[in-house]
């Protein structure tokens, strides 16, 4: 492990499963080194921004249930080989710690993985506000082709006292009833089951009228954004999620789909990012 500042700990109450705590005059956070996942995140004056489901798995090889999991380098089911892993591998393996940097600003990691001859580095700055940046190299002899959604769990209050602004106009695809159109004017609202594709680069809004705040989800270099909120029948049967979890979280999510994956030829990189700002409502 590298040296880390006074503001970070190494939480080792589970040796084989590795978390950060950091604290920091602008902010709470801890991430665990599996997934290079962000696990919580308090701005000073403001609540818990992202949900962690209470029955999720936290131990090797089983994707952690809230916060922010990586998905890289694909998202949802790989494009032609359905026996790997539904979001593929970075939410399932430890990354390394490569740079742990404190500012008056913010505190600043750097993590890296390497697999299937693809390199990812993550950056991941909190602060005031939150910013992730995903690197991917293409460290094979052969063009590679990569996507990948960076899945983050939003905390709400009360599903029924919140709703998503931002996806006006927006082409999008209702992978729940299988509709494609464009999406009318007025606001997402949660009554149902969403899992929904908009094609849009605009930033999106979280208005949480129980928490009285407002969660701005930017991005770049990702042409979609995932919305997702699994509904009653779901959390039923999603054994790391309470049956009342649908209550709790909206997924909004900065994604590269499959028909959407960059084609890198060898040694050649590029990254997508999202930045997470709060404000009172
Ligand atoms: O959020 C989009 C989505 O692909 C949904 O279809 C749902 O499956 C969600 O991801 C959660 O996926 P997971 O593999 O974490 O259960």
């Amino acid at each position: 492990m590298i040296p880390l500042p006074s503001s970070i700990k190494l939480d080792s109450a589970d040796p084989s499963f590795p978390i950060l705590d950091i604290t920091h005059s602008t902010c709470r956070a801890r991430l665990a080194l599996h997934g290079a996942h962000v696990l919580s995140w308090i701005p000073r004056d403001h609540d818990e921004v992202f949900y962690l489901s209470p029955e999720t798995h936290m131990k090797a090889g089983k994707a952690i249930r809230g916060g922010i999991p990586l998905c890289w380098p694909w998202f949802s089911a790989h494009p032609t080989d359905t026996s790997l892993p539904s979001h593929g591998f970075a939410r399932i393996h430890f990354w390394n710690l490569d740079s742990a940097i404190d500012t008056p600003e913010k505190i600043i990691l750097g993590l890296s993985l390497t697999i299937d001859g693809l390199s990812a580095k993550v950056e991941i700055s909190f602060g005031d506000s939150l910013h992730i940046s995903l690197e991917t190299t293409n460290q094979d002899e052969k063009p590679r082709h990569v996507g990948g959604a960076m899945h983050s769990y939003f905390s709400v209050g009360d599903i029924s006292q919140v709703h998503v602004t931002g996806l006006a106009g927006a082409p999008y695809t209702d992978c729940v009833n299988t509709i494609t159109a464009d999406f009318p004017l007025d606001p997402l609202h949660f009554d149902r089951e969403i899992d929904a594709n908009f094609h849009t680069t605009c930033p999106t809004q979280l208005v949480d009228r129980d928490k009285k705040r407002i969660i701005q989800v930017e991005k770049s270099a990702s042409p979609t954004t995932v919305i997702w909120n699994p509904w009653i029948a779901k959390s039923q049967r999603l054994a790391d999620l309470p049956d009342d979890g649908y209550k709790k979280f909206v997924c909004i999510e900065p994604a590269i789909l499959n028909h959407e994956m960059h084609e890198l030829l060898p040694g050649a990189s590029f990254s997508f990012s999202t930045t997470i700002h709060l404000r009172a409502q």
